[in-house]
């Protein structure tokens, strides 16, 4: 059955100042609904069809005769995870159980907050930022282009998309300030608390 895109759960003006509608409306609206169409397409009428994206995306992951299903597959579930790291009620610092545990593992937030802006603007190119649970120990991790921390084995707890459509419209050439404003005014830590709370 076709992958289908998860509605927002925000208005597409909801995030401004810091991403803009008219962002949305092309980075969800047309990029994004690409990328679905397109796996959509290629699987059709396979048995790729009958699985779910994840598994899909793990089965491709290596196979360069399968390279455009696993790039729109993972770029779907890439971005479907990005939506919902982001809130109007975003930002500021997490509480509880995942908390603790950045604390444990990077030192402090504001570590944890130093080296996920890093990756995010050191990402060479097109790529992604995550915060993610790799065998039981918090990591910042950065992958290019479509790439997912899935086909590591390792467990998204939150993402920030740094291909220049998520930010270009409103930052142009300012990666920087595109990542500051979503780490302190968009990142939904209830999301990554529900991810944290479902991988232990
Ligand atoms: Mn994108």
């Amino acid at each position: 059955m076709a992958y289908t895109q998860p509605a927002l759960a925000y208005a597409e003006t909801a995030l401004e100042p810091h991403i803009s509608a008219k962002t949305i409306s092309f980075h969800y609206g047309k990029h994004h609904v690409a990328y679905i169409n397109n796996y959509n397409n290629l699987v059709a009428g396979t048995p790729m069809d009958s699985q779910s994206i994840e598994e899909v995306i793990l089965a491709v992951a290596n196979d360069p005769q399968k390279v455009g299903i696993f790039n729109n597959g993972a770029q779907a579930w890439n971005h479907s995870f990005y939506w919902n790291c982001l809130s109007p009620n975003g930002g500021g610092t997490p509480t509880g159980p995942l908390a603790a545990k950045i604390d444990a593992d990077f030192g402090s937030f504001e570590k944890f907050r130093e080296e996920l802006k890093n990756a995010a603007t050191t990402q060479f190119g097109s790529g992604w930022a995550w915060l993610v649970l790799d065998n039981g120990t918090l990591k910042v991790v950065k992958t290019g282009n479509a790439q997912t921390p899935l086909t590591g084995g390792q467990v998204p707890i939150l993402t920030i998309d740094v291909w220049e459509h998520a930010y270009y419209l409103d930052y142009q050439n300012r990666r920087p300030d595109y990542v500051s404003a979503i780490i302190d005014n968009l990142l939904d830590w209830e999301f990554a608390a529900r991810n944290f709370a479902a991988a232990n």
